[in-house]
């Protein structure tokens, strides 16, 4: 059995980032490819409690208590979902990882980023491609505007955080142009869809 491989989708919210995991899915479902779609924080039944502490919660966690328990949740969900996909031969698109942490906890909170770099290390798994999506912050807002919907804790943080986060995933993506690549995802979603299949087959082959 061929391992399947990981794909992860990065950037700020309304970034697009699960419109375009949607989008991929079906792309690779109807080339053949079995594909999972699966998000951070979240992806399994115990990564899912953590996600509503992480995100509905009332806690103002400490940057490192917040970092630790974005990857307790990642280690459930690498262990329940993601790792028994790839081993069966499927592939993985996964909205937000390891990226997202060092961005938000690293970046936009002030967490020590060697130290996430150390629990990133020890994960013991790294997407094979990672898609960083990137958008101007009026944007995105605007996206989030005609959405509507309730405001998570990290979407209630001010535009200065915000453009930590994104200043954050440009670092990464220029850090690691093995791994990772920068995609506008400004144009209309079509467009975006099309750059990201052709980063996937330059990737991987068709
Ligand atoms: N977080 C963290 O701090 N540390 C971590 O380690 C991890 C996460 C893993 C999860 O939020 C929060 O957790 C996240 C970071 C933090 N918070 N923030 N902010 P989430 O899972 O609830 O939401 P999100 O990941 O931020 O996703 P989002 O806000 O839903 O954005 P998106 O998935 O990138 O966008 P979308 O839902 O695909 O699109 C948003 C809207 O824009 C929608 O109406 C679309 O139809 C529209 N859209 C999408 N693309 C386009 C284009 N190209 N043109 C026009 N309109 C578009």
């Amino acid at each position: 059995m061929t391992r399947g491989r990981f794909i992860t989708l990065e950037g700020g919210e309304g970034a697009g980032k699960t419109t375009q995991s949607v989008l991929l899915a079906d792309a690779l479902t109807a080339h053949g490819v079995g594909a999972l779609r699966t998000r951070e924080p979240g992806g399994s039944p115990g990564a899912e409690v953590l996600r509503g502490l992480l995100l509905g919660g009332s806690i103002d966690w400490s940057p490192r208590a917040e970092t630790l328990l974005h990857f307790a949740a990642r280690a459930e969900h690498v262990a329940e979902t993601v790792d028994p996909a790839l081993a069966a031969g499927t592939w993985v698109i996964c909205d937000r990882f390891f990226d997202s942490t060092l961005a938000y906890q690293g970046y936009g909170q002030g967490a020590d980023r060697s130290f996430i770099a150390s629990l990133i290390g020890l994960l013991g798994i790294a997407p094979d491609l990672t898609l960083v999506l990137d958008v101007p912050e009026s944007v995105a807002a605007e996206r989030m505007r005609k959405r509507g919907g309730d405001a998570d804790r990290y979407e209630r943080l001010d535009s200065a955080f915000h453009a930590r986060v994104r200043q954050g995933f440009r670092d990464i993506a220029l850090s690691e142009p093995d791994r990772c690549v920068l995609l506008d995802a400004s144009a209309d979603i079509q467009a975006v869809h099309t750059a990201i299949m052709t980063a996937v087959w330059t990737r991987f082959g068709q």
